[in-house]
């Protein structure tokens, strides 16, 4: 079953319920906001103290970051993860599917106001496949006459049982840029985490994330970077959208094209990237 719900203030959703999962997912954004698996624990974390409103992009679900992950590279007033997260998509496409899963796809296209953030005409494309996996693929269309660079995340927010008891295994041997320290250094052991974090790894492979309740495989496409970030307690302190502990029970690992992996398209050409949560 597909519901078209709306809060209070006007912010719209869809809610969906199928034979294998539950999820709910914002026009705003094509922000998916909770995953549920039947009979198993919500995937995806949400703050207590989020905001869901006109734009003001959720703490906590999967906000989309298009077209710059991060700061923008050389205007530092432009928004943080791009303008995708907090703009109004379209839905096009709701279908049941003959298996019961359900497929969504939404569509963000340039507007007057995002050609003055990004000179570039684009399509931009996520199809939602709900079914006892969660798998999310975002297409980046050039629909423009010159090649653009793009960066990208789905800035996933994990449910976990505390951080201190997380293990992420798949990342060894790999190297990361710790945002912190702005150094690259090399992971040797399967990553624990105790301290804050805001790293991205360049690593393409599986990765699992466990803790006390589940193991969660995290399969990317088109993505040759993974983030790992949690604000701990004095950063999120002075996040308003953060409560006092809510850092305790959240992770994110977020596939991403960062860094060195943001991606040239070149004129009607297209990108593909997504990740397959299981
Ligand atoms: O993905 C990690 C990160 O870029 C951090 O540096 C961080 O501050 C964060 O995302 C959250 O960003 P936001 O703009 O949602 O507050």
């Amino acid at each position: 079953m597909i519901q078209h719900k709306q809060l209070q203030n006007g912010f719209k959703y869809m809610e969906i319920n199928n034979v294998y999962a539950s999820a709910k997912i914002a026009l705003q954004g094509a922000h998916i906001w909770a995953y549920t698996p039947k009979d198993k624990s919500d995937l995806l974390w949400v703050s207590e103290a989020s905001y869901f409103e006109e734009g003001k992009t959720i703490r906590g679900g999967i906000p989309v970051c298009f077209p710059w992950f991060g700061k923008h590279a050389t205007d530092a007033s432009l928004p943080q993860h791009g303008f995708a997260r907090t703009s109004l998509w379209k839905l096009v496409k709701e279908v049941v599917q003959a298996d019961g899963s359900t497929l969504v796809r939404l569509e963000l296209r340039e507007t007057a106001q995002s050609l003055k953030l990004w000179p570039y005409k684009f399509t931009l494309t996520l199809d939602v496949h709900i079914a006892d996996s969660l798998s999310i693929t975002m297409s980046i269309k050039n629909a423009d006459e010159k090649a653009f660079e793009v960066g990208t995340a789905l800035h996933t927010y994990l449910h976990i049982s505390d951080v201190e008891d997380v293990n992420i295994d798949g990342l060894q041997n790999t190297s990361y840029f710790d945002a912190l320290t702005q150094s690259t250094q090399i992971q040797k052991d399967p990553l624990q985490i105790d301290k804050e974090i805001d790293r991205v790894y360049t690593v393409s492979n599986r990765v699992s994330m466990s803790d006390k309740h589940h193991t969660i495989n995290i399969e990317p496409q088109g993505s040759n970077t993974l983030v790992v970030w949690n604000p701990w307690k004095k950063k999120s302190a002075s996040m308003g959208d953060m409560t006092k502990d809510g850092y305790k029970t959240m992770l994110c690992l977020e596939t991403a094209n960062a860094r060195e992996d943001v991606r040239v398209v070149k004129p009607q050409e297209t990108h593909v990237m997504g990740v397959i949560y299981r």
